[in-house]
Parts: C-alpha cells; sequence; structure tokens
C-alpha cells in the first residue's frame, strides 16, 4: 500500500542519488528536522512574545523570543520578525509596511527594482505576481557586463521617481556593495529595501556586504545559503517600521506562526553564526567557481561568478534550450533547474540556460576536485546529447551514470547531516 512515509522514504533516497545543483536548496542538519517535526507543531499562538491571543504560550514566547534575538545578533540589526512563512509573504508584508511608514493612502507605492527576466524574483514586480497588481513597479537595466550600475539605477531613480529601490535576485552571479545605492537613496530621498533570500548565508558567514548597515528593511529566507529551515524573516533598524512591520505580518498577511519552524530558524541562525559555517561558505563560493570554470575551460558559455551560483548559457554552448538540458541532465540524476539569461529571447518556462549552484552539495562534503568533475560530467552528457560529437563522447556516455553514482554515494547521507 502506498503511504505518505514510503514517499517520505523516496524522497530520501531521491535527495541521496542525485547530484543537487539547484541554488535555492540546501540540507539542513538532523537537529533543525527535529525541531521542525516537533510537538511545537500542536500550538497556537497569534501575537508575538507576551501578547498573544492565547494562553499556554509561555515557552513558545521563549522559543520565538530566541530565533529573534538570534537573527539580530546574526545579522547585526536591532528588530526582526520571524513569522513569515515563506519569502514571498515576507516580501508582501515588508512592502506593506513600508507603505505605511511612509505614510503612502491614495495611491499605489512605486518600486524600482530589477525584472524576473534580468534575475530578478516573481515578487519584485513580475505580472503574475501581487506585486505588480498592488505596487507600481519599474525596472533598471543590467550595465554590457551583466551588473547592477549605481550610475544606471540612479538614471532610473531620477527618471521614475519611485517611493523605494529594491535590490536582491534569484539569479545574479555577483556581489552587491550597498553603499553606494544606499547613498543615492538618501539623495533622491528614497527608500532601501533589500532582499538577500539567495546570500543570506553568504551575509552570515562575512563573506557578502550586510545589507542590515545600510537598507531600511531587508527580507530573506532562511532555508537557501543560510540552510535553516524553509521560511522567512523581515529586519530593520527602525522602531516605528518594526511595528508597522508586526502588524503587516500578523494580522494583515498571516494568522498562527508556525512555533515549530521558528524553532528550526532559532537553531539555523545559531549554527549560521559558528566558524565552521564560515569555513562551509568558503567552500560553497569556491566550488562553484571550480565547476564554472571546468565547464569554462571545455568551451561552455560560463561567467565567472562571485557568489554560490553561476549561469551555463546553454544555448551558446550545447545549442540546447535550459528546459531540454534540465530534463536531459535530471535523466542522469543532476538536478538543476531552467533560468532566464538577461535578454533570453526564449519563453521563461523554456529558457536559453541552467542555473547551477553549490550550497546543498557542499553540505554534503563536495570539494573544489568532485566539483570540477561535477562541471566535466555536465559537459559530457550535454555535449554527447546534443549531438555534436557523439562518437567522440560514446566511451563517456557509458561511464556517465556511473560517474554520476560514484560522487553521491562518496558524499554524506542527507539524513545523517
Ligand atoms: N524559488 C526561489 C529560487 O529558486 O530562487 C526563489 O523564490
Amino acid at each position: 500500500m502506498l503511504t505518505i512515509e514510503k514517499l517520505v522514504k523516496e524522497e530520501n533516497e531521491r535527495q541521496n542519488n542525485h547530484i543537487e545543483l539547484i541554488a535555492s536548496e540546501n540540507f539542513t542538519s538532523k537537529r533543525i528536522r527535529n525541531l521542525c517535526g516537533s510537538v511545537l507543531t500542536n500550538k497556537y499562538a497569534e501575537g508575538y512574545p507576551g501578547k498573544r491571543y492565547y494562553g499556554g504560550c509561555n515557552v513558545i514566547d521563549r522559543v520565538e523570543t530566541l530565533a529573534i534575538e538570534n537573527a539580530k545578533r546574526l545579522f547585526e540589526c536591532k528588530f526582526a520578525n520571524v513569522q513569515p512563512h515563506s519569502g514571498s509573504q515576507a516580501n508582501f508584508s515588508a512592502y506593506v509596511a513600508l507603505k505605511n511608514w511612509i505614510g503612502i493612502k491614495d495611491r499605489k507605492m512605486k518600486i524600482l527594482s530589477m525584472s524576473l527576466s534580468n534575475g530578478g524574483h516573481l515578487t519584485h514586480g513580475s505580472p503574475v505576481s501581487f506585486s505588480a497588481n498592488d505596487y507600481e513597479f519599474s525596472f533598471f537595466e543590467l550595465n554590457k557586463d551583466g551588473r547592477i550600475d549605481v550610475k544606471i539605477v540612479e538614471k532610473a531613480i531620477k527618471a521614475e521617481k519611485p517611493d523605494a529601490l529594491l535590490l536582491g535576485y534569484s539569479c545574479y552571479t555577483y556581489q552587491i556593495a550597498f553603499a553606494p545605492f544606499a547613498e543615492i537613496c538618501k539623495k533622491n530621498k528614497i527608500k532601501l529595501i533589500v532582499d538577500m533570500a539567495h546570500f543570506a548565508g553568504i551575509v552570515a558567514a562575512g563573506l557578502h556586504d550586510n545589507p542590515c548597515k545600510y537598507a531600511d528593511l531587508v527580507t530573506s529566507t532562511t532555508h537557501k545559503t543560510l540552510r535553516g529551515p524553509r521560511g522567512a524573516i523581515i529586519l530593520c533598524n527602525d522602531e516605528d517600521l518594526a511595528k508597522k512591520v508586526n502588524s503587516a505580518v500578523f494580522p494583515y498577511a498571516q494568522g498562527g506562526p508556525l512555533e515549530h519552524i521558528i524553532a528550526g530558524k532559532a537553531l539555523g541562525f545559531e549554527e549560521a553564526a559558528q566558524p565552521k559555517f564560515k569555513q562551509y561558505m568558503e567552500e560553497v563560493l569556491k566550488n562553484t567557481v571550480a565547476c564554472a570554470e571546468k565547464l569554462r575551460s571545455l568551451g561552455a558559455t560560463v561567467v565567472l561568478p562571485e557568489n554560490h551560483l553561476f549561469m551555463l548559457n546553454t544555448k551558446k554552448s550545447f545549442g540546447l534550450t535550459g528546459l531540454d538540458a534540465q530534463h536531459i541532465l535530471e535523466e542522469y540524476n543532476i538536478t538543476t533547474n531552467k533560468n532566464m539569461l538577461p535578454d533570453d529571447d526564449e519563453k521563461p518556462n523554456v529558457t536559453s540556460g541552467l542555473r547551477i549552484g553549490f550550497p546543498a552539495m557542499t553540505t554534503r562534503g563536495c570539494n573544489e576536485q568532485d566539483a570540477r568533475e561535477i562541471g566535466q560530467i555536465i559537459y559530457d552528457i550535454l555535449k554527447y546529447r546534443s549531438n555534436k560529437g557523439a562518437n567522440e563522447f560514446e566511451e563517456g556516455q557509458k561511464h556517465l551514470t556511473a560517474r554520476v553514482q560514484r560522487l553521491t554515494r562518496k558524499m554524506k547521507r542527507v539524513e545523517k547531516l
């Protein structure tokens, strides 16, 4: 009989048997998973520590306070809301809070951001998300090197006259230094929001500029590079804005907080503050570059990254769409996701490239040599399957599956982390 437990077991095996390269995924520690499956899931606690709508919240208050204090310490900020269930919900509440804080009543708040096609996020103004409906978004372009450029952004601020600039991404391979952007926001009297969902772990490790030092509001997920449980947070340094954030999360957007997940977040922040998390993140950055360099040395079109992910132009490199490349790699137990390249002429569900990241495999013990081997395997598979030089790779093809298996077997098992 099919039971849900059997499906969990099956997924456990899938995670162990695959090379997981989705840049936004990671593997939590067993301690975090235990907290997320703990009895805390039984408790209703609408409200905030000390101000709940239910009795019996004495322990829960201490759990949530610990999570708040750990988040504040980790990101060096004054206020943290740890209740958002997801990154999209954090952004939903952050925009509401900012609009109320600025005092906009009779019009839509205007936000300048990076479009989804240039690497932004659905909630950064995509027409298919609440964001484009509830707010007036405009978009800045990237410079010729594909970077967010302060001069281009300032020009867009002057042209569009937004209330806020939003920085952050789902697919961008460079680090962002926030000071110049904070300066132009101040000069043009607009607010700065940073969505650090992808790079929060790099910030926590001290290997990326900390947006909390510059932005009015910072949102993040907790499960990507940060390696906590699935969920999100909102951070700021202004007391009045923090109050607006709290009421924009509960009761405006959400009901009862997921205190079992908040417990997992508390531990995730604690783990990310340890020296070994910094070592882990250094490895992530090195592995990402090692794989990208390998692919480039073989002739693939790749830009070397400064963070945990890079884009492989599958169309230029192999004549394959991102969608086809994703499906082909999946046949060999390599998990990636298709992603738009800047100025992509394919549709978002087809694309011309793959996004490849190393947070997850590095957690399982992947080192630079393994990362280079992964680059070689990806190249061999896509080259062979693109039908260019099939003979040349025939021998390699026979062994490709075995090479993936050899790699996944030598990695740590996900349930033991
Ligand atoms: N789904 C996330 C990602 O893959 O980047 C964004 O929310």
